[in-house]
């Protein structure tokens, strides 16, 4: 089945770029003009009445919600191992980490970036900013933590989550004091940006291939 991915570069859709990039299956990129606001047209808003990228497009599904289309991927593809067998508590522990990084630290990190979204004062957009670095910095020291053994989210074994992690971390580049400076961190996302997968999704979205050193 060939996929359709709906992409801005280095927007939300990195993430499922990065695992199609890994399963090697085929599929096609749809750039999402965000500087002519593409993704608020009639067209776009009928795959994502959200009016936000990425979508996916697999056949007759339709998919939006990065995290959920990294799901898809994993489960369409399990030869490529992007996810635990299900039932098992490590995969319990990959669907944690996947709902952590996309319902707290994306929510955080789209609070830093875009305060007006959250107010409308603008005369308090800053304190909104320093509460989301703050819930931010709480998030990323919970990972830090987990990421102790590492390299990844899982230990020894890549997944998703890990990708997803990657892309969080490279927006996070934008922080004064970004997450990348953790040093478990740091480790995972240079596992990640050392994958030709990741390689080849930067590339094809001619974006920065960070974390390489
Ligand atoms: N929860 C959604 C968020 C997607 C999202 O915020 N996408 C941003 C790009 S990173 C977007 O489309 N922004 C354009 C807009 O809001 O108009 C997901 O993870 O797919």
């Amino acid at each position: 089945m060939k996929h359709r991915l709906y992409y801005y570069p280095a927007n939300a859709s990195l993430a499922p770029h990065i695992l199609l990039q890994e399963v090697g299956c085929d599929f096609e990129l749809a750039l999402v003009d965000r500087k002519q606001e593409r993704q608020k047209s009639a067209e776009y808003l009928r795959l994502n009445p959200n009016g936000r990228i990425p979508v996916l497009v697999s056949g007759e599904l339709v998919l939006f919600e990065s995290a959920a289309i990294c799901l898809y991927i994993a489960d369409l593809y399990p030869e490529a191992r992007l996810a635990p067998p299900p039932r098992t508590a490590a995969r319990a522990h990959f669907y944690k980490w996947l709902m952590f990084l996309t319902n707290t630290v994306q929510p955080a990190y789209m609070a830093f970036r875009y305060p007006e979204h959250y107010t409308t004062e603008a005369s308090q957009h800053e304190g909104v900013r320093q509460a989301a670095v703050a819930q931010g910095t709480r998030a990323f020291r919970v990972l830090e933590d987990a990421l102790s053994q590492g390299p990844f989210l899982l230990g020894a074994d890549y997944s998703a989550c890990d990708a997803y992690l990657y892309m969080l971390v490279w927006w996070a580049q934008r922080l004064a004091e970004p997450p990348s400076q953790l040093p478990n961190v740091r480790r995972c996302v240079q596992h990640v940006a050392a994958r030709p997968a990741t390689r080849r999704a930067c590339e094809v979205e001619g974006i920065e291939l960070r974390f390489v050193d």
